[in-house]
């Protein structure tokens, strides 16, 4: 991309309604633009990063045997009356009447409507088990939309649904869901932990959230701290092997972790010693759910057993919070100039500077850079505008390029440009002609 033909509306200003370190710099490196509280419109900076984490998401989702589909945002009222959560979702719901006097709302998760496709559809316990999952906007009603993206009205989640013949066979599903979960952080470079959880109006036996600790979070945490050396780091993985699967939930969530909602302290104090005990504030970024027959059963999504028997599907619902997400990677990687992104989830891997724009010797070789990244798929960014060398570094940062390649005549008159990290500063020289080569060998390391 050029700068001169892109649509980058950045801000020399702090916006004053931002309060968090993210909403700030979403606001500034021009991501995001607010229509009205709570809804934002994606601007192509933002948009480029929000595709990416969805990308990721969805081929972890994949791999562990997950079904995408796409089911609408608006939904029909008479759904939410089946399974009696129409009344008991309260003011969080935005409902809508349609022409023909049709109750609708827009939904702000999808348990009913899943239900309803797969009780039209399936009959029998030798299709189980499924788990449908799509990429939808939701809309709540929040009392208190704030932090920008972190908690809007109207946001992006990943939620993906469970059928299951009886509990065991669910609870395989929920871990499943919760080590495709750890994976799917660790790839975005978060650390996330799993955390007992309340169920809220989603309901249920079993819910665990997960954590990016942050000082800007809005819930409080209470967990073992050596579960922060904890890495995932697993890369081959069968999700049918349900011991596989178990044991890796089991050293996840065997150490005590729990949000303020499932907290209790004489638990904590018997067992975590004061050395090891952590409080903090943490962003959730993710919720998963076992809710078993809570569905199923007033909707009549029933199947045949092998006995020949009819019985209600087992469920679960899995969260991630997409949208959400882009905030709480820029909490954990920005610095006072502006976004450091991991280059998995970064807008465009390399930025290339041309120092000096009436330099013509600067000019032919700045293209012709930027025509090689382009061309070896490596995602450039190119700042051809007529500005200051100072301010496009400034932009550079603040929209947290990984890469800089800097393109003056000083460089080139040894027959080199500057290849500058975002991440720790580090700088070498590089042959111009030799750009691709050590951009590739760079791979796609997450810059930790
Ligand atoms: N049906 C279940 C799972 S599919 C569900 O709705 N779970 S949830 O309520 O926990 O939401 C899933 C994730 O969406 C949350 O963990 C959070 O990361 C994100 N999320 C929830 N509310 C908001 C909001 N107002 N703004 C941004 N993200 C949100």
């Amino acid at each position: 991309m050029r700068m001169t033909r892109y649509f980058l509306p950045v801000l020399r200003e702090i916006p004053s309604e931002a309060q968090i370190t993210s909403h700030k710099l979403m606001l500034r490196a021009g991501m995001i633009k607010q229509a009205v509280s709570g809804i934002y419109s994606w601007m192509p900076l933002g948009l480029r990063v929000l595709q990416k984490i969805e990308r990721i998401v969805i081929e972890e989702q994949e791999r562990a045997g997950h079904i995408p589909l796409l089911m609408p945002t608006i939904q029909p009222a008479s759904l939410w009356q089946k399974s009696g959560r129409y009344d008991d979702y309260g003011e969080e719901m935005l409902r809508i009447r349609d022409r023909h006097n049709r109750d609708l709302l827009y939904g702000p998760t999808n348990e009913e409507l899943i239900t309803e496709i797969f009780s039209s559809h399936v009959k029998s316990y030798r299709d189980l088990p499924l788990t449908l999952f799509h990429i939808q906007w939701k809309f709540r009603d929040e009392m208190r939309p704030r932090f920008g993206v972190m908690r809007g009205r109207e946001f992006l989640m990943k939620d993906g649904y469970n059928f299951d013949i009886d509990m065991d066979a669910a609870i395989h599903s929920y871990n499943r869901h919760m080590v495709s979960y750890l994976k799917t952080y660790e790839r975005l470079g978060l650390k996330a932990i799993p955390m007992r959880a309340d169920t809220g109006p989603i309901g249920g036996k079993y819910s665990h959230e997960f954590l990016v600790l942050a000082d800007t979070g809005e819930s409080e945490v209470f967990f073992d701290k050596r579960i922060l050396n904890y890495n995932f780091g697993i890369s081959e993985l069968n999700f049918d092997d349900i011991d596989e699967c178990q044991s890796i939930v089991d050293k996840w969530t065997i150490p005590y972790a729990r949000t303020d909602e499932t907290h209790d302290q004489e638990t904590f104090d018997r067992e975590v010693s004061q050395e090891h005990q952590g409080i903090s504030r943490a962003i959730e970024v993710g919720q998963i759910f076992y809710f078993g027959t809570k569905y199923s059963e007033p909707m009549g999504a029933l199947v045949t057993n092998s006995e020949g028997m009819h019985v209600p599907v087992h469920m679960g619902s899995h969260g991630i919070g997409v949208s959400r997400l882009v905030g709480a990677i820029i909490e954990a990687y920005h610095d006072e100039k502006g976004i450091k992104w991991p280059i998995v989830v970064a807008p465009y891997k390399v930025g290339i500077i041309n120092a000096v724009m009436g330099d013509k010797e600067s000019c032919e070789v700045s293209e012709r850079i930027y025509n090689e990244l382009n061309n070896a798929n490596l995602e450039p960014i190119y700042d051809d505008r007529d500005e200051r060398a100072g301010s496009k570094f400034n932009t550079m940062e603040l929209i947290g390029i990984p890469w800089r390649i800097t393109v003056g005549p000083r460089g080139l008159k040894k027959g080199v440009v500057e290849l500058t990290n975002r991440y720790n500063g580090d700088r070498v020289e590089v042959p111009t002609g030799n750009i691709v080569n050590t951009m590739n060998k760079m791979g796609d390391c997450i810059l930790d």
